[in-house]
């Protein structure tokens, strides 16, 4: 039951890629932080929610991505005699597991920030809101579950074996099961709502779909890693796409959420920042 990244020795520069890749994540969400909090009066206030949540989300991945960094390092060791990273004697081994428990904070409130930044009747919302918090935290729980069998077929002795690969496959099924009912629902959502905007705000909703399918598909990709690659590479692999994953999932998605909302202030609300600020007038127009 041991998670796959227990199972191999790394050259120092593989160790060091995970570890600076890990580090680049959290302080990627500690800069981010600061933006969604400066940028929180850019947008009309019935916006401002958004901001708010994305600020949520920075906080608690700033931590886990920490907490993440410091689990690898603890992990392993340099080994002089081969000069390669092995496990540390005594040491607690690496885990993802925290990264789950992250994500059942951050998917909810990733899902939710969106119904902010959309024009919704109170009953649609509260319906939306139910199943994303209902189907996204199942699709999480069960994808828990799974990745304690991740490397049945690595390992005979710990836990593997047939019976552990068909536990991994069959809770990584059910989870895309409630993973198919999350992107269903959001394709629907922005489907719907891009019909009553302006034209930049819609075409920024397009592109808002497209990030949220490519990014959020990236996290499967991370929990087949020990059964497509199991090696020091896919180690490596799996880290650097999570990275990824996390920066355009929950930055860049906050990012284009919040020039929507730009768009919406205003197109539909005459906020107009530049102009309440006097930045317009002291550009000269
Ligand atoms: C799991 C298990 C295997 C099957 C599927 C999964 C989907 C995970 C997703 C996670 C998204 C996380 C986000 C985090 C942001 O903080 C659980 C890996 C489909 C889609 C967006």
């Amino acid at each position: 039951m041991e998670s796959f990244e227990n199972f191999y020795a790394y050259t120092p520069m593989e160790y060091f890629m995970v570890a600076h890749t890990l580090t680049l994540g959290f302080a990627v969400m500690l800069a981010a932080l600061i933006y969604f909090v400066l940028t929180i009066r850019t947008v009309a206030p019935r916006f401002r929610i958004s901001s708010i949540l994305s600020v949520v989300v920075m906080v608690s991945a700033f931590l886990i991505l920490f907490a993440q960094t410091t689990s690898w390092t603890n992990a392993f060791v340099l080994d002089d005699a081969t000069g390669l990273y092995v496990k540390a004697a005594g040491a607690d081994g690496f885990t993802n597991g925290y990264r789950y428990l992250n994500w059942l904070i951050d998917v909810p409130m990733l899902l939710f920030q969106i119904l902010f930044v959309v024009d919704l009747t109170k009953e649609r919302r509260v319906e939306l809101r139910n199943w994303f918090w209902f189907s996204g935290t199942m699709m999480i729980v069960t994808g828990y579950i799974g990745q304690f069998f991740e490397s049945a077929n690595i390992d005979g002795a710990m836990g593997g074996g047939a019976a552990a690969l068909a536990s991994f496959l069959i809770w990584g099924t059910i989870s895309t099961l409630f993973f198919f009912h999350v992107l269903y629902l959001m394709n629907k959502l922005i489907a719907e709502s891009r019909e009553n905007m302006s034209e930049r705000a819609s075409g920024v909703f397009g592109n808002i779909w497209w990030l949220f399918l490519v990014s959020w598909m990236l996290y499967p990709g991370g929990y087949l890693m020990p059964l497509l690659l199991p090696n020091a590479a896919g180690v490596v692999g799996r880290q650097l796409t999570y990275t990824v994953a996390d920066v355009s999932s929950k930055v860049i998605y906050g990012i284009l959420l919040t020039l929507a909302a730009q768009y919406r202030s205003e197109d539909e609300y005459d906020y107009k920042y530049d102009e309440l600020t006097g930045a317009a007038a002291a550009a000269g127009d």
